[in-house]
């Protein structure tokens, strides 16, 4: 049994604390957030995410996790806090990595194991982690350990992958790796791939800048699609038949807090990476390619009124960060659209969020901007009854075109716009 003391309570940190509380640790979770410490130890989880709430009860019934917003004395701390991105230089800020390995100092010991989880540009538990902690007197790798381990769960489905996902291990030396296997084994079922820290900081922004590449390449080719009138969702469908073709969906743009801005913590001591930006550039310029579909449409319409469905970064989840719809709404506004907002997961916005029908009152178009599940189950014809026009842009082709057609709506999708001859005819032997 470790006692492990875990910085940060958030969406990685939280998990990751009642991993180990149910699996034979004492866990204390540090935040500085009173009030996400208060609703712990209430036993509430600040947040929904599927099988956690029990894994809390548990942990408090056998009295392996308490919150407090100090640190103490542990054998293992680990540091799973937000690296944001400084908008306006493009680069990390480790502010409060920083301020949580400073939080870990006057309480370091002789033999203590420190985890870096959250994700850091390559070179950071070289440099500043290390050298933060080294203000205890204690020497890195003689007196104690550091190691990257880089959370990679998928938010909506963050208990199972933090379980069954592979797990990269990369120490600042052989004793930091090894120490961490030994520890992370009581809870992870994945392969542990075992290396060195600057090599692990790599390969998980590696993983995210494949990702926000391989979307950028899917966005490039719904806008060729719309120009040579052809649907890129059959296209890709069709291409990804390949055993060596895997391209994914064009949609509103990149989300959430990890795709959209680890590609530039890979890059920002570098004069490489051209590929990288450019991809930056086109995700992040989607919103613009919606607004000029909206704007096709509603051509000729006064004082035009638009429903976004869905303001989640992505389907069937209600978070919000650095959400593309947040753009979009922002450069419609300014165009003199008049926003309504509908999203059924999402419980603060900074714009009102209505119900279905209020959204839908007098509006000209929807705007599906996430691809939540339950937008596939609306029926159009029970629906269109309080709007002034039925127009729809789907921009994650969420929505039976030809049945919203039937009843009217006039429907335009990412990827699939203005094609006359739009359902084409794919002669199917088996799907
Ligand atoms: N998106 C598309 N088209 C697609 C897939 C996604 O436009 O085909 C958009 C989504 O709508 C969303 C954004 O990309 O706005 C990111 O969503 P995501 O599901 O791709 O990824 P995240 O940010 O929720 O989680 C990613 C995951 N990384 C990879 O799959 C390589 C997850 O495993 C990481 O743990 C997480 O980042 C993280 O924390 O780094």
């Amino acid at each position: 049994m470790s006692k492990i003391c875990i910085l940060g309570m958030g969406y990685i940190g939280l998990p990751t604390a009642l991993l180990f509380a149910n699996n034979g640790n004492d866990v204390v979770g540090v935040d500085i957030n009173q009030s996400v410490v208060a609703t712990l130890n209430k036993g509430s989880m600040p947040f929904e995410e599927d099988g956690f709430q029990e894994l809390l009860n548990s942990a408090i019934k056998n009295n392996t996790f308490r919150a407090q917003t100090v640190t103490e004395d542990a054998d293992v701390f680990l540091v799973a806090v937000p690296t944001p991105l400084d908008k306006e230089t493009h680069l990390s800020d480790l502010k409060y990595v920083a301020s949580a390995c400073e939080m870990i100092v006057s309480h370091l010991k002789k033999g203590n194991l420190v985890i870096i989880e959250s994700t850091i540009p390559p070179k950071t538990c070289e440099k500043t982690v290390k050298s933060t902690l080294q203000k205890s007197g204690l020497k890195a790798s003689e007196d104690f350990y550091i190691t990257h381990c880089p959370e990679r769960a998928i938010p909506g489905n963050t208990l199972h992958e933090m379980v069954y996902n592979d797990r990269i291990i990369g120490g600042i030396d052989k004793r930091s790796t090894e120490l961490t296997e030994s520890l992370y084994s009581c809870f992870v079922k994945g392969e542990l791939h075992l290396t060195n820290s600057t090599t692990a900081e790599m390969v998980k922004l590696m993983e995210n800048t494949f990702r926000d590449i391989n979307i950028a390449l899917a966005n490039e080719l719904a806008q060729i699609a719309d120009e040579y009138g052809v649907n890129v969702w059959d296209a890709i469908r069709i291409a990804n038949k390949h055993p060596r073709v895997n391209i994914l969906n064009p949609g509103p743009g990149v989300g959430g807090h990890c795709i959209a801005i680890d590609p530039w913590f890979l890059t920002e001591d570098t004069n490489k990476g051209r590929l990288i930006s450019l991809s930056r550039q086109i995700n992040d310029s989607m919103p613009q390619y919606v607004l000029k579909m909206v704007r096709e449409i509603l051509v000729g319409v006064e004082n035009p009124v638009i429903t976004i469905f869905g303001v989640a970064y992505k389907g069937d989840i209600g978070d919000t960060r650095a959400t593309p719809a947040r753009k979009f709404i922002k450069l419609a506004e300014k165009e003199g659209y008049e926003i309504r907002v509908h999203d059924p997961f999402v419980t603060e916005f900074d714009y009102p969020l209505l119900g279905l029908s209020e959204s839908l009152n007098g509006s000209d178009c929807i705007v599906l901007l996430t691809d939540h599940s339950v937008f596939k189950e609306i029926k159009p014809e029970e629906i269109c009854g309080g709007m002034r026009n039925l127009n729809i842009v789907d921009t994650r082709n969420v929505v039976d075109g030809k049945a919203w057609k039937k009843v009217g709506f006039r429907v335009q999708t990412i990827g699939n716009v203005n094609i006359p001859h739009a359902e084409i005819l794919i002669t199917k032997r088996s799907d």
